[in-house]
């Protein structure tokens, strides 16, 4: 199947997506914080930061696999974006990365299904048309050369990124 049509687009909260595997926006602590990363704190209970308080944390692209506790997707991937420092601190390559090793992980495990948020694009200020080109064209790419995951889905949860979203990826209605 092409790329493109193994590609959805959702608006809403993450942490309510009956994916295989959603994805965290993380710090590099894995302990949780604000935004998407509370979000998924809270639903998945706190079985969850006991988890990840034995996985040693992870640096900016890198990602980490945990259970879901008790969310309605199987695993959470723990994905740290790059803090936006103004475009020449290789931002655009660590969010490439984070993407690619969530993808990774998907593939390890075998997932069918992955749900990404905006990475970065909330308290760590990465400009959002930016973060979206990086993030589509990565999971394309991605799609085009493996079998695993077989879908991905991109949620949205603020306006812009979904107008940003829609117009990138040729949805209408
Ligand atoms: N479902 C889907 N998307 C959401 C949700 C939700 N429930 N809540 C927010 N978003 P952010 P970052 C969107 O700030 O920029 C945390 O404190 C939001 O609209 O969550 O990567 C971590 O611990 C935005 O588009 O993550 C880190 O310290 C996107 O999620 C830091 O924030 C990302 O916004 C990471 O910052």
């Amino acid at each position: 199947m092409k790329p493109e049509k193994r590609i959805e687009l959702l608006r809403g909260d993450i942490t309510r997506v009956d994916a295989d595997a959603i994805v965290n926006a993380a710090n590099p602590s894995l302990l949780g914080g604000g935004g998407v990363d509370g979000a998924i704190h809270r639903a998945a209970g706190p079985e969850l930061l006991e988890y990840c308080r034995g996985c040693g944390g992870a640096r900016p692209g890198e990602a980490k696999i945990s259970p879901g506790f008790r969310l309605p997707a199987r695993y959470v991937i723990h994905a740290v974006g790059p803090v936006w420092q103004g475009g020449n601190r290789d931002e655009a390559e660590t969010l490439r990365r984070a993407y690619l090793s969530s993808l990774q992980l998907a593939e390890k495990y075998q997932l069918e299904s992955v749900a990404f948020p905006n990475i970065s694009t909330g308290v760590y200020g990465f400009p959002k048309e930016l973060a979206a080109d990086i993030a589509i064209h990565t999971v394309k790419e991605w799609l085009a050369g493996h079998a695993y995951p077989k879908r991905v889905l991109f949620v949205v949860f603020d306006d812009e990124n979904e107008e940003i979203y829609r117009k990138k990826l040729g949805v209408t209605g």
